[in-house]
């Protein structure tokens, strides 16, 4: 009997592009599942996410990555070292760029990443639903000029639209071969990752100024009750100076609260189980310069 293994559009494409754009929304959209955090302010996403998004005939290894931006201290070295190195050894390179903020500079912005790579690269022109439709041609002729795209679409990421083209024009890309990853698992990052992510999503999205750029969160222990009905996970939010402690923990701890309910529900869904969360948060001096914890962290 002949034993043939299925040939597929297959391959791996980087998703990269300045902060805040979209790359983690278009990721959960296109997996139909959130695996990669998103909120309204820039550098959310510091590592390096792979999604496996799967069709009857292709089969499309996307990697998230944090935004590419002037990094100063070394945690943002670290994110945008991880973006650039995923420029590397992929089929394809998606650069998102947001349809609302002005042309970018060829020379000093992050299009200058590109100069040089010989990867096929294809321009998104993201949150279209935010202009107006007759606005977006001289957009695309602007951005045109800019580099040497293989194809400029407009899509947008938080309603779907446009993904379909995109999927088209990525497979047509691609090369043909077996599939990479089995069909039936979106990601290689692990519960306990995900986990970690949304509960810093929530500090994101419930605290302001420098205190989600100064938090790290990192998951102690992760039990799940034998009769299946409750997961019991410690964790561990890290901040590098006691007075951020404090805001983190807020007046008679509610904002610790608030971040924790709005995660544990986050997580319920995730797990499909119910959850009971518990969250401490230690002062970890100066961590965002701090090699060894970085290296802690996964960096
Ligand atoms: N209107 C609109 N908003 C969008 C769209 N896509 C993303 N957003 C919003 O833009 C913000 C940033 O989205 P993210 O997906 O976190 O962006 P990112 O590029 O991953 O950002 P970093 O991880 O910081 O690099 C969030 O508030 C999203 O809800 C879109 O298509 N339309
Ligand atoms: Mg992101």
């Amino acid at each position: 009997m002949e034993n043939t293994i299925e040939q597929v559009k297959s391959g791996m494409v980087a998703l990269v592009g300045p902060p805040n754009v979209g790359k983690s929304t278009l990721l959960n959209t296109l997996l139909g599942m959130k695996i990669s955090i998103v909120s309204p302010k820039p550098q959310t996403t510091r590592n390096r996410i792979l999604g496996v998004v799967n069709g009857d005939d292709y089969q499309i290894v996307m990697l998230d990555t944090p935004g590419i931006h002037k990094a100063h201290n070394p945690l943002n070295l670290e994110m945008v070292k991880i973006a650039l190195d995923s420029l590397a050894d992929v089929d394809v390179i998606v650069f998102m760029v947001d349809v609302t903020m002005p042309l970018p500079d060829p020379k000093t912005s992050t299009i200058k990443h590109l100069e040089g790579c010989k990867t096929p690269t294809v321009l998104l022109i993201n949150k279209v639903d935010m202009v107006d439709k007759e606005n977006l041609l001289p957009i695309i002729e602007a951005y045109q000029k800019l580099f040497d795209f293989k194809t400029i679409l407009p899509v947008s990421a938080m309603e779907g639209d446009g993904t379909d083209l995109l999927i088209e024009e990525l497979c047509a890309l691609l090369p043909t071969g077996p599939r990479l990853y089995p069909d039936d698992i979106p990601t290689d990052v692990t519960e306990r990752f995900i986990v970690a992510e949304m509960i810093r999503e929530k500090i994101f999205l419930l605290t302001g100024q420098e205190i989600p750029y100064s938090t790290a969160v990192t998951i102690e222990s992760f039990k799940e009750n034998p009769n299946k009905q409750i997961v019991t996970i410690h964790a561990t939010i890290h901040v590098e100076r006691s007075s951020q402690k404090g805001i983190i923990i807020g007046k008679g701890g509610k904002k610790l609260q608030q971040i924790g309910t709005a995660a544990r529900q986050e997580i319920e869904t995730l797990l499909d189980q119910q959850v009971l969360l518990k969250l401490w948060v230690k002062v970890q001096k100066d961590w965002t310069s701090n090699p060894r914890f970085l290296r802690e962290l996964g960096f």
